[in-house]
């Protein structure tokens, strides 16, 4: 079975972007895949953060995960700080390849460091340590969302280049982004991708938000002054909202917009409310069970440590060889 990985930082809550766009596949993938899923909160200290909430947030991800459908009897959870160091060691050895101009031509690295007057080394070298995460376990797909475009093509990069600088040691991953919800919009601003840290407080739906929520959110999204209920890209909000009503649904933009025709934009808020709510409440359902038994999930967690430690251990240890480090002395 191909080996898939991916990965979340525990910065905030989950939104809808993160689960149409990466998590529901990370589901599927594990039906015919050897997956590794990953909280990545080694990523989470790139920019200005609270140690108790970071603390907190790791198992609250890895509890929303489960609740979504990762089975830890199919798929390997587990958080990246919990082993011993691989992840930041092959980091560290991979930065020999990569350069700054690379680095510093990166969207997010831009548009996060943005207005900010002090930009940690972290947040400038994220997409190496993104890489060694995939890397370090011979990922060859990588379920994520479009905004992740960038970093995978450098991902890819930095593995070639060492492959062909030191001898092949890491599989060269590809990306697997989604044709359909690999950028949701914020319901808000519908130019612009639904996002953790930098979205609108109403433009942003969370995995947890109660129907009342999700109503005020949804019957408030932008739209346009037209009222013909139809995809086109001078129609960013109602395109979105076709789009997020075709993926739960699983009924085609093109079929949506026949049965839609002529009836407004209250009507296709209202069927992408009803969708939303049907499509998130058994996942509500399950995190409400899995949150009160904080034991069993850090007890599914230290199981996933060991595995990704097993398979980690390998690469990096070849990785170390290959740039001419001594053995370890064991
Ligand atoms: N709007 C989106 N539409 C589709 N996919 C998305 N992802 C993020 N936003 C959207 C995908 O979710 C996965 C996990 O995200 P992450 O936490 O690792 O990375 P991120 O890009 O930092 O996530 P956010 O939520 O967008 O936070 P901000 O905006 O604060 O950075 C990834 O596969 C990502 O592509």
């Amino acid at each position: 079975m191909a080996r898939v990985f991916s990965g979340i930082q525990p910065t905030g809550q989950v939104h809808l972007g993160n689960l149409l766009g990466a998590l529901r596949h990370w589901v599927t993938d594990q039906d015919d895949h050897d997956c590794l899923y990953c909280v990545v909160d080694l990523h989470s200290i790139s920019l200005p953060h609270d140690p108790a909430e970071l603390r907190a947030n790791t198992l609250e991800m890895a509890t929303v995960l489960l609740a979504v459908g990762i089975d830890p009897e199919r798929a390997t959870l587990f958080v990246q700080s919990q082993l011993g160091g691989e992840h930041a060691e092959l980091a560290w050895i991979l930065n020999s390849v990569v350069f700054m101009g690379e680095l510093s031509r990166m969207t997010q690295f831009k548009a996060k460091s943005e207005g900010r007057d002090s930009i940690s080394i972290c947040l400038f070298d994220y997409p190496v340590l993104q890489a060694a995460d995939v890397l370090l376990y011979q990922g060859e797909r990588v379920p994520v969302g479009d905004d992740q475009r960038q970093h995978l093509e450098l991902m890819r990069d930095i593995a070639i280049r060492f492959n062909g600088r030191y001898g092949d040691t890491f599989q060269v991953p590809e990306a697997s982004i989604p044709r359909q919800g690999g950028r949701i919009m914020d319901l808000q601003q519908p130019d612009r991708k639904m996002s953790k840290t930098d979205g609108s407080e109403l433009g942003t739906i969370w995995l947890l938000d109660e129907p009342a929520r999700l109503k005020k959110k949804v019957m408030s999204a932008v739209t346009d002054s037209a009222s013909d209920v139809r995809a086109a890209a001078d129609k960013p909000g109602v395109s979105a909202l076709l789009e997020l009503l075709s993926i739960t649904t699983g009924a085609p933009v093109a079929r949506l917009e026949d049965e839609l025709a002529g009836q407004g934009y209250s009507v296709l808020k209202k069927a992408v409310l009803e969708a939303l709510v049907e499509y998130l409440a058994p996942i509500q359902a399950r995190y409400r069970e899995l949150s009160g038994d904080r034991a069993e999930v850090e007890r599914l967690l230290r199981r996933g440590t060991d595995r990704a430690r097993e398979l980690a251990t390998p690469t990096l240890e070849a990785a170390r060889d290959r740039v001419g480090f001594l053995p370890r002395a064991f």
